[in-house]
């Protein structure tokens, strides 16, 4: 039995089966991690929830802030932009299935034998790896529960307030948590969000720098996966971090790591983005 984790595959479903290919990926023995962002963007959102949806049992998956996207357009909250290739699953006989699936999905895997954590953008350098779980929890109870989960959607959007604060409530708490988790590149020592910037490390705001880089981070020296950050490339020089978006739907690769040996396999993506 071997465990891997898969960088984001925003709909990019054939280079995501040729790397599965190549390891010799058994569904019934091996186990497969998601950074999420699932889906959007590429070529085929559909195919890929599917495939991975008739292997859940093999699966364990964390939100990225497409995924949240397509919850939300689901619901009429938001619409579809233009770059969006999420119609399809939109229009699906089994989209009922597919979304429940994605809702009850998680913002954080905590693997306690590994002492490994998997997140979609990062994790906020002022909580510890305990506290983020908690945190990650107040959304997950939010996303399962019937008559909170429209309203969660409904106040998830917004850059304000930029910094935590244990005595935020509601949705606003709840959007701040989720900005954490889904969309953090860079922040302050504090904490504090620039969700504007996407670029390369080169790229932080005065005071700003990348969430891994604070010398102050609780979590500091753990083990964390992540994806989110296609301009990273792959690269991440802090110790026990593992970025893993290599920007397959840009024309880049996508990559999958052995959990347990650290080795990297990389399929590369001639697709063109939808
Ligand atoms: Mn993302």
């Amino acid at each position: 039995m071997a465990t891997y984790a898969v960088g984001d595959l925003q709909g990019c479903l054939k280079p995501l089966q040729c790397l599965l290919e190549r390891v010799e990926f058994d569904p019934a023995r091996d186990r497969l991690w998601l950074v999420g962002d699932l889906v959007n963007r590429g070529p085929d959102s559909l195919g890929t929830l599917r495939f991975l949806y008739g292997m859940r049992e093999a699966v364990t998956c964390v939100l990225g802030n497409h995924d949240l996207h397509l919850l939300a357009a689901a619901h009429n909250i938001e619409r579809l932009k233009k770059a969006d290739t999420l119609q399809p699953i939109l229009d699906a006989p089994d989209r009922a299935d597919l979304l429940d699936w994605l809702r009850r999905q998680k913002l954080m895997h905590y693997d306690e034998q590994r002492d490994i954590a998997l997140v979609h953008a990062g994790i906020a350098p002022q909580w510890s790896i305990s506290k983020a779980l908690r945190r990650a929890a107040e959304v997950e109870e939010a996303l399962r529960d019937d008559a909170r989960f429209p309203l969660f959607l409904d106040g998830m959007y917004g850059n304000e307030p930029a910094l935590w604060d244990k005595d935020l409530t509601g949705v606003t708490r709840l959007r701040v948590i989720t900005n954490y988790f889904t969309r953090m590149r860079f922040c302050k020592a504090d904490g504090t969000l620039d969700l504007k910037s996407k670029e390369g490390l080169g790229s932080a705001p005065p005071g700003y720098a990348p969430w891994f880089s604070h010398k102050q981070r609780k979590t500091r020296g753990q083990k964390i996966i992540f994806g989110h950050w296609a301009a990273l490339e792959g690269q991440c020089e802090e110790p026990g971090l593992f970025a893993l978006d290599t920007g397959c739907v840009w024309g880049g690769a996508m990559t999958l790591l052995n959990v347990d040996s650290g080795e990297r396999h990389r399929c590369e993506c001639n697709e063109d983005p939808a």
